[in-house]
């Protein structure tokens, strides 16, 4: 089998023992890698209904097909578990030394269960697997943790590690690498620490073996080259991620005032302008040749230091709470790398706190803008004190124990928070938002950039065609061959490189139907997870889980150009409704018997049975 390695690690952290388990090679052609390699072992391997933090839980990193061969930004990998902050499936996506490494290692993932009695570090070679002993590193910052791993084993071998948030159980703790990449937003970091794992170190020993490997190079520098000539190249050095900031003030979706408005008075003052005038340095995931890594030198008036930035960070750390300038909000985009928070969550939860302070819906006191209480309360968050430890559920849990209107702007779907778009006037994006497999997250389908080519508070049909077109590239093919999505969603290279360096890596010719097919395949299985789960956890499954929040519905915005707008309630349900039909879903979004039969995934109609779900 070329271009994969047809066999995965698994890992029992209690027993301190692992077994190597082959892939048989229909679940690698028909569900690449990556994410679609996750699903399908969280389907077969996780008891039914299992507790996030319960020892049977798997965690699982894995990579795909493309993973760490000479092509563009291909050092990529995918996080997943049942989430701790949603009950369904999380997972997260990671630019690191780790992803390849795990591909020289000679695995397509590794799988982790039960639960340590003390913190381990597991290193991880071609020749042994240790379980070290991490009492020193536990209660250590991800960058402490990284910087005492790398001097122990060196530069050559690829960390993912947690900080005090994940050890805590932050509900919205992730897994952290090179000393600011980020991932698995739905608590990844905290199903680590509940199996008191405070690192994994890999190391490799063995390119992986593709099916033909001078088609491989060959394409993979036209693909190299292909990004180095775009058009957008130069502006996206500069900037990177972070020119989406002054983008989506003049489009009115700045999340801003915890998603009340679209627009931020103060934007001047976070956007990727201040944010060159502030870089020391720049720096990549590896095979990477755009680098969006932008390391800023910030000064405040009670820390200084250095911290890594991105728009989605910048967006919730700044404008959802009325913080500005770039130095402070740069403070607390620096605290939740290094304790291992996620930041779309954390700049939800101050965002909402904030906001229920205002209304005094709790016994807090903290108003918009007050950076020094964001900090504190970050401290708080991260070791569960106070009102830190209701906090640490996220926004869904403690909106639910306050009740009432807290709800209403409580902003996530399914207990995952929102990311960086404010959807007044996005009805494509609400719809991405709502029907995205880990919660909202922009990952699946940046369809923001639809509603804004194709008009505001309309909702077309081909808004959903386009979502669903846009998931299956992005949250299908891309998570699951596993590279970076920048070179095609950024500086617009061919997206056909992909088919023909699949062809090159595995030998299987992937037409796009064959991808479109195989995605659909994987979001049914994922949808099919999230029912299995639910409805064993006691929750009644309804058209309501994938409803935005409330508040972009009840209450319109009050600045910008859209002043006085908001989405429409019965609208937007139909195109729900034709999304679920063209996914081969019931009008609850269930999958339909035929759809599961035509997709291979007969085992989940057994399964969705025995439970008392009614398929149609
Ligand atoms: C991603 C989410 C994002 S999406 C951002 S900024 W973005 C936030 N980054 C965080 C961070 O940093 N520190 C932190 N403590 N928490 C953070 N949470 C947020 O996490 C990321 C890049 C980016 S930057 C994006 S869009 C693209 N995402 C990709 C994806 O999802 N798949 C894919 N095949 N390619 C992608 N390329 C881009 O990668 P999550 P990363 Mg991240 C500091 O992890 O869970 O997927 O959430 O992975 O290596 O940092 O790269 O404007
Ligand atoms: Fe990593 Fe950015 Fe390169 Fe993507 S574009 S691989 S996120 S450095």
């Amino acid at each position: 089998m070329k271009g994969w390695s047809g066999r995965f690690l698994y890992l029992d952290v209690g027993r301190r023992e692992h077994k190597i388990v082959s892939i048989d090679h229909d679940t690698l052609i028909n569900f690449i890698g990556g994410r679609g390699l996750a699903i399908k072992l969280l389907w077969d391997l996780n008891p039914v209904g299992v507790d996030p933090f319960s020892p049977d839980n798997h965690l699982i990193f894995a990579v795909g097909p493309l993973t760490a061969y000479p092509l563009p930004s291909s050092g990529k990998m995918v996080v997943a578990s049942k989430s701790p902050l949603t009950y369904g499936y999380g997972d997260g996506n990671i630019g690191t030394k780790a992803a390849v490494e795990l591909r020289k290692l000679g695995y397509d993932a590794i799988v982790i269960r039960g639960r340590s009695d003390r913190p381990l570090v597991i290193y991880v070679s071609c020749e042994e697997i240790q379980y070290l002993d991490a009492e020193d590193l536990w209660g250590k910052t991800s960058h402490e943790t990284e910087e005492k791993l790398l001097k122990l084993y060196g530069k050559n071998v690829g960390i993912l590690s947690i900080g005090p948030a994940g050890e805590n159980l932050v509900r919205f703790a992730t897994v952290v690498s090179e000393f600011g990449r980020s991932g698995g937003r739905p608590g990844m970091g905290a199903v680590m620490g509940s199996k008191k794992i405070k690192a994994l170190v890999l190391k490799g020993c063995k390119d992986p073996e593709p099916f033909d490997r001078k088609e491989l190079m060959n394409v993979g520098m036209e693909a190299y080259n292909a990004v180095k000539n775009s058009h957008g190249y130069s502006f996206w050095m500069r900037q990177g991620t972070n020119a989406t900031i002054e983008w989506s003030q003049i489009n009115s979706v700045l999340p801003t005032y915890n998603f009340r408005e679209g627009v931020f008075d103060f934007y001047a003052g976070i956007d990727g302008y201040m944010l060159e005038s502030m870089r020391i340095s720049q720096k990549g995931c590896p095979l990477c040749n755009m680098p969006c890594g932008h390391i800023v030198r910030y000064v405040t008036d009670i820390a200084e230091g250095r911290a890594e930035l991105d728009y989605e960070n910048i967006a919730m750390l700044g404008s959802n709470l009325g913080i500005a300038p770039l130095n402070r909000v740069s403070r607390l985009n620096y605290l939740a790398d290094a304790y291992g928070l996620d930041t779309i969550s954390l700049g939800n939860v101050l965002g909402f706190t904030m906001e229920a302070s205002e209304k005094k819906l709790i016994d807090y006191k903290i108003e918009w803008g007050d950076y020094k209480e964001a900090i504190r309360l970050i401290e708080d968050i991260t070791y569960r004190r106070g009102i830190g430890d209701l906090l640490s559920h996220g926004v869904r849990y403690v909106s639910e124990k306050i009740g009432g209107e807290a709800k209403d702007f409580a902003m996530h779907v399914k207990g995952l928070e929102i990311s960086a778009y404010n959807c007044h006037t996005a009805e494509a994006m609400a719809l991405a938002y709502g029907t995205s497999p880990i919660g909202a997250h922009h990952k699946d389908a940046f369809a923001i950039t639809i509603d804004v080519r194709e008009g505001r508070l309309t909702y077309q049909p081909e808004k959903v065609e386009k979502v669903i077109w846009m998931q299956n590239i992005r949250g299908g093919m891309f998570e699951s061959i596993t590279t970076c999505r920048f070179p095609w969603v950024e500086l617009n290279i061919d997206l056909n490189y992909y088919p023909r360096l699949l062809k090159a890596a595995t030998g299987v010719d992937y037409t796009w139907d064959k991808i479109y097919e195989i995605a659909n395949r994987i979001y049914t299985l994922i949808r099919s997870f999230w029912i299995r789960e639910y409805i064993v956890n006691g929750y009644k499954w309804s058209i309501e889980i994938d409803m935005p929040p409330a508040r972009w519905f009840k209450e319109p915005m009050k600045k910008g150009p859209f002043a006085g707008a908001k989405l429409d309630v019965n609208r937007f349900i139909d195109m729900l409704r034709y999304y679920y039909k063209l996914r081969g879903w019931d009008e609850n979004g269930v999958p339909k018997r035929e759809t599961l039969r035509r997709l291979g995934l007969m085992f989940v109609e057994k399964d969705l049975e025995k439970i008392g779900v009614r398929l149609s």
